[in-house]
């Protein structure tokens, strides 16, 4: 597999790099901890690293040094390469990659059954994160590790495992969607397909215009990865510092994204955008979305799609889904609300003067142009946010169990402890 290869290849080098940057620097301090920070989710805190990506406040999302905006046309399969190796793939290899998801995308009979058992209510994030799980006893990370294999042959099957689960991933989360949703028998993938086309195929949506695919591979690329600190990659990373295999740690990232603060922001974003063309029978007039947007906060709610924990600027997520929704439903009424909240809201938020970024995040527009192709059952938007975050997710443990990282282990105070160490 042309992927192992490169891996190998770099491993040892960045192996050794990484052990004299911390035999010389190692007592550096490159970030301090106010008692505020403690109490507050640990904003700006500066004690994790992530090779994959970087979210820089004024910039938003680098992938291995190419900014978002300027990588949001690539196959998402080429992103998972770039993550994991730092370089897009070449022709060969990128056949060579869609080659091995082709070839691992059957998903166990088993799965189905399980999912056939649950409460026909249950939430799609519930059932994907149970589909993974129960996929664990095919962890092959957990098979070598039982039968003993050295530390620095981690990195193998954790690749393996990430692989085989995002092979399947499209396959669940689409023969998912038509099952909770009775939308009749699953489809059967395509081996011709790219990763990306042949989910928009399995989901089974009416696609006149032939663009679906399109939506899919952007929304695949887009929300691949935002670095190490966000809740589902942290929680992903936390879990596989144990050394629990990528089934337990994939499956946990995922219930983190399942947060309404998290992914499932992208569901309530476009649940607001409906209730206001509900209540004023169309696209709002800019004084009156001015006053739902207020009316929202004054009951003490957020406005979801707005604000982030790390960015200041528009998120250039949301600039490209900005840009596809203008080039191809410019006229939907939906995607006209999105673009009238763009106008309107970040002026609420400075205002409001509480939320630091007033600006939209990934997932103020994203549910708009689902909707526009038919998907409108929201509970299942963060499942298509969910198949492309594990690529990130996956990504970082692949390099983790490279690299050797440790388990992860900050330490905790009880406030009387902090207290004292205040003077308070
Ligand atoms: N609407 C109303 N209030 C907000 C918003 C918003 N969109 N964003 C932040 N605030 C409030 C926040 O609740 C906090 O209030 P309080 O002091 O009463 O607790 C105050 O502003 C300061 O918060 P920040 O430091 O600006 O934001 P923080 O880093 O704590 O949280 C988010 C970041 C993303 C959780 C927050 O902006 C938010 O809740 N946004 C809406 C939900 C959302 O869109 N989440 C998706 C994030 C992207 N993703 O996909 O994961
Ligand atoms: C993400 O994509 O994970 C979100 O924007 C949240 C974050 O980065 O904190």
């Amino acid at each position: 597999m042309l992927l192992k290869d490169k891996l190998a290849a770099q491993i040892p080098g960045l192996r050794e790099d990484i052990s004299n940057f911390i035999k010389a620097h190692g007592d550096k301090e490159i970030s301090k901890v106010t008692v505020a920070q403690a109490y507050g989710g640990m904003r700006g805190v500066k004690g994790m690293v992530c090779d994959t990506s970087e979210v820089p406040p004024d910039k938003g999302l680098i992938i291995r040094e190419l900014p978002i905006g300027d990588i949001a046309e690539k196959l998402p399969e080429e992103i998972f390469f770039l993550l994991c190796t730092g370089e897009l793939p070449n022709k060969a290899e990128l056949a060579d990659l869609q080659k091995e998801f082709a070839a691992r995308c059957e998903v166990p009979a088993y799965v189905w059954k399980v999912l056939e058992a649950m409460p026909k209510d249950s939430h799609p994030m519930a059932m994907l994160d149970t589909a993974i799980l129960v996929m664990e006893k095919e962890s092959k990370f957990r098979a070598g590790y039982d039968k003993g294999m050295k530390k620095t042959e981690y990195w193998e099957p954790m690749l393996e495992d990430s692989l085989d689960i995002l092979a399947k991933l499209p396959n669940i989360a689409a023969g998912m969607y038509r099952m909770r949703f009775n939308k009749g028998p699953r489809i059967a993938p395509k081996k011709d397909l790219d990763w990306g086309a042949n989910y928009a195929h399995m989901l089974g949506l009416a696609d006149p215009k032939g663009t679906l695919a399109d939506l899919m591979r952007l929304y695949l690329t887009l929300h691949s990865d935002h670095e190490g600190g966000n809740v589902s990659a942290h929680a992903c990373h936390c879990v596989a510092s144990a050394l629990s295999d990528a089934y337990y740690a994939v499956s946990a990232g995922l219930n983190g994204l399942a947060g309404p603060l998290h992914g499932l922001a992208n569901q309530e974003c476009l649940a607001w955008v409906l209730e206001t063309h509900k209540k004023f029978g169309g696209v709002p007039s800019d004084e009156d979305l001015r006053k739902f947007a207020w009316d929202t906060l004054k009951s003490g709610k957020v406005i979801p799609g707005y604000g982030h924990a790390v960015l200041r600027i528009t998120d250039p997520r949301f600039t490209a889904f900005l840009a596809f929704g203008k080039k191809h439903m410019s006229d939907d009424p939906i995607f006209t609300i999105v673009r009238k909240v763009f106008e309107i809201v970040p002026g609420v938020l400075t205002e409001q003067g509480k939320a630091k970024d007033p600006w939209p995040n990934v997932d103020a527009g994203s549910g708009a142009l689902l909707y526009h192709y038919g998907m409108t059952e929201f509970p299942y938007y963060t499942v298509l946010f969910s198949v492309s975050r594990a690529m990130g997710m996956c990504s970082q443990m692949v390099v983790s169990r490279a690299m050797g990282y440790p388990i992860e282990r900050p330490k905790s105070l009880p406030t009387k402890v902090i207290k004292k160490m205040v003077g308070a």
